[in-house]
């Protein structure tokens, strides 16, 4: 039987929904961040030294990192959906999207997110104007026109296509989606980017996704 091991509001979400789209039987164990520090409870490090969510068990293998699990489940049960065959272009379109997710969108996403942290944490008073200026001036001059540059590339590609690889759902979607929902939410996509918009409610009609919701429980971005 598959565990999914489900931290609250995280990447962890969009394992819930592509199981929910494979149809494969699951459980899941759910773990709570600490509210203050947002961190993953100890108990996690358990299953995986990182401690990190998502993190899925399957008998006695233990998978990590989200692609990976996304991928996994896709070849073990897919039965042939959710990834293309294994050469060509449409594999390594589908690979591409699955690395790009986290190794090259989500770090200035994160970093975005941590220097709007800078100006909210506590700090003596004289300092915070000049922690708020560091910040802003970093988001405008450095971390806003990388983010606008992905964007744009996100955007072209689904102003051509309706999913990640073309007319079928793959697990590049369901990889695809923390980062896009994150950006929607947070007001980085909005009215400016109609083609990223349009794919995030897409993935939210989907029935599969609305079960994986119902599954995970807390989650800021749907
Ligand atoms: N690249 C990893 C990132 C995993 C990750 O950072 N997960 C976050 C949740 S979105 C987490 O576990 N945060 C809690 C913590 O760091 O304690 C993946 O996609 O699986």
């Amino acid at each position: 039987m598959i565990t999914v091991h489900h931290l609250n509001n995280s990447r962890s979400q969009r394992v819930l929904w592509m199981l929910e789209e494979l149809g494969v039987p699951y459980e899941v164990q759910y773990y709570e961040r600490d509210p203050k520090t947002m961190q993953a409870p100890e108990s996690l490090k358990r299953v995986h030294p990182l401690g990190k969510s998502p993190v899925i068990t399957d008998g006695d293998m233990v998978v990590a990192e989200s692609g990976v699990i996304i991928d996994y489940l896709a070849r073990t049960y897919g039965e042939g959906t959710m990834v293309p065959p294994a050469s060509g272009q449409a594999w390594l379109d589908y690979n591409y999207w699955l690395h790009y997710a986290e190794g090259s969108l989500m770090p200035p996403l994160l970093m975005r997110l941590v220097f709007e942290k800078v100006k909210t944490s506590p700090m003596p008073f004289f300092i915070k104007p000049v922690a708020k200026g560091i910040a802003d001036k970093t988001n405008q001059a450095f971390i806003g026109p990388m983010i606008d540059t992905h964007m744009d590339f996100v955007e072209a590609h689904l102003a051509k296509n309706t999913w990640f690889l073309g007319d079928d759902l793959s697990g590049a979607d369901v990889q695809m989606s923390f980062p896009l929902e994150a950006s929607l939410a947070r007001g980085i996509v909005g009215e400016n980017r109609p083609h990223i918009t349009a794919w995030v409610e897409r993935v939210h009609a989907r029935p599969a996704y609305e079960r994986g919701l119902e599954k995970g429980g807390e989650y800021d971005f749907a």
